[in-house]
């Protein structure tokens, strides 16, 4: 073992050179690491990986971890939980302030983002404080899951751990700026289902589907807030309530669909987020979701409305995580025949915001999941909406596709609401039709196919980082 063999080494070196000498402290404090690697996704040119560095040596301060490539064409572009940066085929990622301190058998978890040409990208060594790693272990599979002992706090929910969020690199982030992935569920259209959304429900939502979150869609046309913008305001509040109550977050979601150009909506949208912003500022719960689906207008138009909606809610409510829709019924624009190049081009010009993507698990597939993995490199996203079925909200209920989606995002770790915990007469909701007139939403018998798939999938543990 690395330790045992340095100090005797120091040993033979002092005895050697003068016996009677006391051994100088430097000499003898051991130094040894482990490195667990793996690749969590990889597609053509580019490709993620995370990086579980542990000390096997004695407590250290500050520490700089040295991975190097087997050459240059592999380069880190985007890392987390440490100050990464790359000279030549080396690449050296420096402790932040929360995890200088190793102790002995400590570890800590970093992760990058990294693109490559023509070669594994799988690191020869990794060094810590210029020491080789001997415990390296490495993996290339796509399919690791790396085991972990962390025992869910008990009684703590999403929020309480969590606290205020905030947009990291490509990363949603909790109060310790460490990356975690919010899964959760959508309302249906709060015009049409309101009785859904009831104590029962949301503590079923919360305490049986451990849902993270709540989208609450708004829509503004199809006789919702246009027609009673007091009236729909004040149901959202209430909503955001009996989130926060339960421990979920709320995503208050400005649900524009017809017509597709936000800006049709603008100043209903100031005067909307202005009275929202205000009134949830001092909570840590609620994010914003500004624009549901901008479909048939430009991107330099969703970007013109953003920048205008923006600043009136953080006016109100400096440090909230926002989110932008994204061109194609937020499709990153692909659904237009364009791609996530537009909005990395022309981002738009605001802090701590994300951009929506939405898929229909039948009707997008391949080529929606390839445009997701690249531009999750470069662009923090958030998916929140989808469904297992059509784009049509019904019809097939496709198993395997969402599978498909589902284990993308949770290896890219990008959080998601799944359209609709309703009981809408449409493949789409998670409720059987007519459960929504009873007091019952924690049976399985009130489950549609997509809602007990869902379920399963919400409810596995978080382990969200505590520190
Ligand atoms: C659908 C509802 C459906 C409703 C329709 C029109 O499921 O009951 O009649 O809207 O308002 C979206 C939209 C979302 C759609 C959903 C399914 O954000 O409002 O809901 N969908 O079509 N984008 C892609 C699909």
């Amino acid at each position: 073992m690395k330790r045992s063999t340095a100090v005797l080494a120091a040993c033979a070196v002092a005895l050697g050179a003068a016996a009677t000498t006391t051994l100088p402290n430097a000499a003898a404090a051991a130094q040894g690491c482990k490195v667990d690697y793996a690749v969590t996704s990889q597609w053509n040119g580019g490709f993620q990986a995370t990086v579980k560095v542990t000390n096997l040596g004695d407590t250290i301060s500050g520490w700089t971890l040295g991975v190097t490539f087997p050459n240059s064409s592999q380069r880190v572009t985007q890392g987390w939980n440490a100050t990464w940066t790359q000279s030549g085929s080396t690449a050296t990622a420096t402790n932040v302030d929360w995890n200088r301190t190793l102790g002995t058998g400590g570890s800590t978890d970093l992760g990058f983002v990294g693109s490559w040409s023509g070669s594994n990208p799988t690191p020869t060594s990794f060094t810590l404080n210029g020491v080789a790693c001997t415990g390296t272990t490495t993996s290339t599979s796509t399919t690791t899951t790396t085991t972990t002992t962390t025992t869910p706090p008990v009684g703590r929910t999403p929020v309480e751990i969590n606290g205020q969020l905030r947009v990291c690199g490509v990363n949603l982030c909790n109060q310790y700026n460490r990356p975690i992935q919010l899964r959760g569920m959508s309302t249906h259209g709060i015009q049409w289902f309101d009785k859904c959304y009831n104590s029962n429900s949301l503590t079923a939502l919360a305490d049986d589907w451990k849902s993270d979150l709540l989208r609450i869609a708004m829509y503004v046309q199809e006789q919702g807030y246009e027609t009673n913008p007091s009236g729909f305001t004040s149901r959202v509040n209430s909503l955001v309530d009996q989130a926060e109550a339960r421990g979920m977050y709320a995503l208050i979601d400005f649900h524009i669909l017809t017509p597709g150009d936000p800006n049709y909506n603008i100043d209903r949208a100031k005067t909307f987020f202005a009275s929202v912003a205000q009134r949830n500022s001092a909570k840590k719960n609620v994010i914003y979701e500004i624009a549901n689906e901008p479909n048939g207008v430009s991107w330099a138009s969703i970007k013109s409305y953003a920048e205008q909606v923006i600043p009136v809610i953080r006016a109100a409510d400096p440090d909230a995580v926002v989110i932008v829709g994204t061109r194609a019924w937020s499709s990153l624009g692909v659904s237009e025949g364009s791609s996530e190049t537009e909005v990395i081009n022309n981002p738009v010009n605001a802090t701590n915001i994300m951009y929506a993507f939405h898929f229909y698990a039948a009707s997008h597939k391949d080529n929606y999941r390839a445009a997701v993995s690249r531009a999750a490199t470069r662009l923090p996203l958030f998916v929140t909406e989808f469904g297992t079925v059509l784009a049509t909200g019904g019809g097939t209920f496709d198993r395997s596709s969402t599978i498909a989606w589902l284990d993308l995002l949770d290896q890219l770790k990008i959080s998601y609401a799944n359209w609709t915990y309703s009981d809408a007469n449409e493949s789409s909701a998670a409720l059987r039709p007519g459960t929504c007139n009873g007091g019952d939403y924690s049976s399985s018998g009130v489950l549609t196919e997509s809602g007990a798939l869902l379920k399963s999938r919400i409810s596995t543990a978080d382990n969200f980082p505590t520190s």
